[in-house]
C-alpha cells in the first residue's frame, strides 16, 4: 500500500514537470502544449485525487492495520495471558508432573525397594528353604537309613525269634520227652508206692533188715544196757511223747531235766531218761516224730533204730494212721512187745463235750451235769477210739491190740503215786509197763549166758 501511494506521487510529478518544466514558463504555448498541460494537469488531479484517495485508503488501511494491531496486540495479549495461564498451568503441571515423577519415582524406588527386599526375601527364603529341603533330605535319608536299620533289626530278630522259636521247640519237645519220662517216673515211683503201701497193709514188712552191725550201732546209741529196761515212745508228730515220757518219769513238761515239747515239730534226735525211781530200772526214750518231711513213714522205724528197743508205746493223737500201722508192723516182725496209746484224752474229751453242746462258761450247767457230760464225753470217746484202731488193726492184718486213752497230766500224777478224778487208762497202762519189763527181767534170768552180740531181731 505504502509502495504503491508512493509510486502514484512519483508519476504526477513526473507529469508536471514535463508539463511546466522544471523553473521556466512559456510565454506562448501551443494548442498541443495546452492540451497536454490540460491532460497533465488533469492527470495530476486525479493523480491527486487517487493520492487523496490512497491517502484515505491508506489511512484506512492504517487503521485498519492498527485495528488489526490493536486486535493482533489483544490476540497478542490475549495469548500472552493464555500462554501464561497456560504456561502457570503448564508450571503447574509441569510441578505437578514434576511431583507425579518424584512420587512415581519414590514409589518406583520403594516397589523396587520393596521388590529389592522381596528379592532377597525370597531368596534367603528360597534358600532356607532349601537348607529346609536339604536338611528334610537328610532327614529323609536318615529316616531311610534308620528305617532300613529297623528292617534289618527287625530281619535280624525275626530270624533270632525263629532260632530261639526252633530251639524253644526243640527243648518244648525234649521238655514233653523229659515230662512223659518223669511221668513214666512218677507213675512207677507211684505204682511202687502203692504196691509198698498195699504190702504194708497186707502185713508185708519191709525189707530192711537191720545186720549186726547197724544193731549194735543203734544199741551204742541209746547206751542200751542189758540189765535196763528200754522204754521208746513212737509215734506222729506232735502226738504228745515227749510229754508222755516227762509224765512216766512224774515230771511237768516245764520241768529241769524234762524232755523238750512244743506245738511245733520238737523233738529232731532221741532223748534219753532214765527213770527217776532207779529202783525199776527203767530208760525212757524220746523219738522225734514219725511222718514228717524228713523222715518218711515206711523209714522211721529203721531210721530211728527201733530195733533195739525193749518195749515201743506207739503214741497217737487224733487219727490211728499208716504211720502207726507201719511201726506196729515192724515191731511184730522184730517182736517188740508194743502199746498203743492214744494221748491228750483230756482235750479230746473237752472237744466232745463241746460238740455235746457244753460250754464253759455257761452258767445253766451245773456240777452234776457237767459231770455226767464229762463221764459221756469219756465213754465216747474210749469206745470210739478202741472200735477205730480195732477196725485199723484189721484192715492192716493185725491182730486186735489193747489201746490206752490217757492224757499226760493224769499219768504224771498217777506216775507220783497221787490220786486223780480223771483217770482213764493212765493207771493200767503203768501197770502194764512195768509187768511187761518184769517179765522181760525174768525172760532174761531165763536166759541167761545169751552174749549181747547175739542180740538182734527179737
Ligand atoms: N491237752 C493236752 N495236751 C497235750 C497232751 N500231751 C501233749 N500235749 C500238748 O501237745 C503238744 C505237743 O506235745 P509234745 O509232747 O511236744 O509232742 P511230741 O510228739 O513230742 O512232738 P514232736 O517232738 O514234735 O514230735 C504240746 O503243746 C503239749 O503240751 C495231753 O495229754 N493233753
Ligand atoms: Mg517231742
Amino acid at each position: 500500500m505504502q509502495r504503491g501511494i508512493t509510486q502514484a506521487v512519483a508519476a504526477g510529478c513526473w507529469l508536471a514537470s514535463k508539463l511546466f518544466g522544471s523553473g521556466g514558463s512559456d510565454p506562448n504555448p501551443t494548442y498541443a502544449a495546452i492540451q497536454e498541460r490540460e491532460w497533465a494537469e488533469a492527470e495530476r488531479d486525479r493523480a491527486i485525487k487517487d493520492l487523496a484517495n490512497t491517502r484515505a485508503q491508506v489511512t484506512q488501511l492504517v487503521q485498519t492495520i492498527q485495528g488489526m494491531q490493536n486486535r493482533a496486540l489483544q490476540f497478542q495479549q490475549d495469548a500472552l495471558s493464555a500462554a501464561a495461564v497456560a504456561q502457570q498451568r503448564n508450571q503447574e503441571q509441569m510441578t505437578a508432573m514434576v511431583a507425579a515423577e518424584r512420587a512415581a519415582n519414590a514409589a518406583r524406588f520403594a516397589a523396587e525397594n520393596a521388590a529389592r527386599l522381596a528379592t532377597e526375601e525370597s531368596k534367603n527364603k528360597a534358600k532356607e528353604a532349601e537348607a529346609e529341603r536339604q536338611r528334610t533330605q537328610a532327614a529323609m535319608e536318615g529316616a531311610r537309613r534308620a528305617v532300613e536299620a529297623v528292617q534289618q533289626d527287625a530281619e535280624r530278630l525275626q530270624r533270632a525269634a525263629e532260632e530261639e522259636k526252633k530251639k524253644a521247640d526243640e527243648a518244648i519237645a525234649g521238655a514233653e520227652a523229659a515230662r512223659k519220662a518223669a511221668e513214666n517216673g512218677v507213675r512207677e515211683a507211684t505204682a511202687a508206692k502203692e504196691d509198698a503201701e498195699r504190702r504194708l497193709k497186707e502185713g508185708i514188712q519191709p525189707v530192711v533188715t537191720p545186720t549186726p552191725r547197724e544193731i549194735l550201732a543203734a544199741q551204742e546209741k541209746i547206751q542200751y544196757q542189758e540189765n535196763l529196761f528200754h522204754f521208746a515212745v513212737a509215734g506222729r508228730a506232735g502226738g504228745g511223747k515227749s510229754s508222755l515220757v516227762n509224765a512216766f518219769r512224774g515230771m511237768s513238761n516245764r520241768a529241769v531235766g524234762s524232755a523238750r515239747t512244743g506245738v511245733i515239730e520238737t523233738t529232731l534226735t532221741v532223748g534219753r531218761y532214765p527213770d527217776p525211781d532207779e529202783r525199776c530200772q527203767h530208760v525212757w526214750y524220746d523219738l522225734p516224730g514219725a511222718g514228717t518231711m524228713k523222715i518218711p513213714d515206711w523209714q522211721y522205724f529203721n531210721a530211728q533204730g527201733l530195733y533195739v528197743f525193749d518195749c515201743i508205746v506207739v503214741l497217737f493223737d487224733n487219727r490211728f494212721t499208716q504211720t502207726d500201722i507201719a511201726i506196729l508192723l515192724n515191731c511184730r516182725r522184730f517182736k517188740i512187745p508194743t502199746y498203743i496209746v492214744r494221748s491228750k484224752a483230756d482235750q479230746h474229751i473237752r472237744n466232745i463235750m463241746k460238740e455235746m453242746g457244753y460250754e464253759s462258761d455257761d452258767e445253766n450247767f451245773d456240777r452234776t451235769q457237767r459231770s455226767a457230760m464229762y463221764v459221756a464225753a469219756r465213754e465216747q470217746l474210749v469206745e470210739e477210739t478202741r472200735r477205730n484202731v480195732k477196725a485199723n488193726l484189721a484192715e492192716a492184718n493185725l491182730p486186735d491190740h489193747k489201746v490206752y486213752v490217757v492224757s499226760s497230766s493224769c499219768l504224771r500224777t498217777v506216775a507220783k503215786g497221787e490220786q486223780s478224778p480223771r483217770v482213764i487208762d493212765e493207771i493200767n497202762l503203768l501197770n502194764d509197763l512195768y509187768m511187761e519189763a518184769q517179765a522181760r527181767r525174768v525172760r532174761r534170768e531165763e536166759s541167761e549166758g545169751i552174749s549181747t552180740s547175739e542180740i538182734g531181731p527179737k
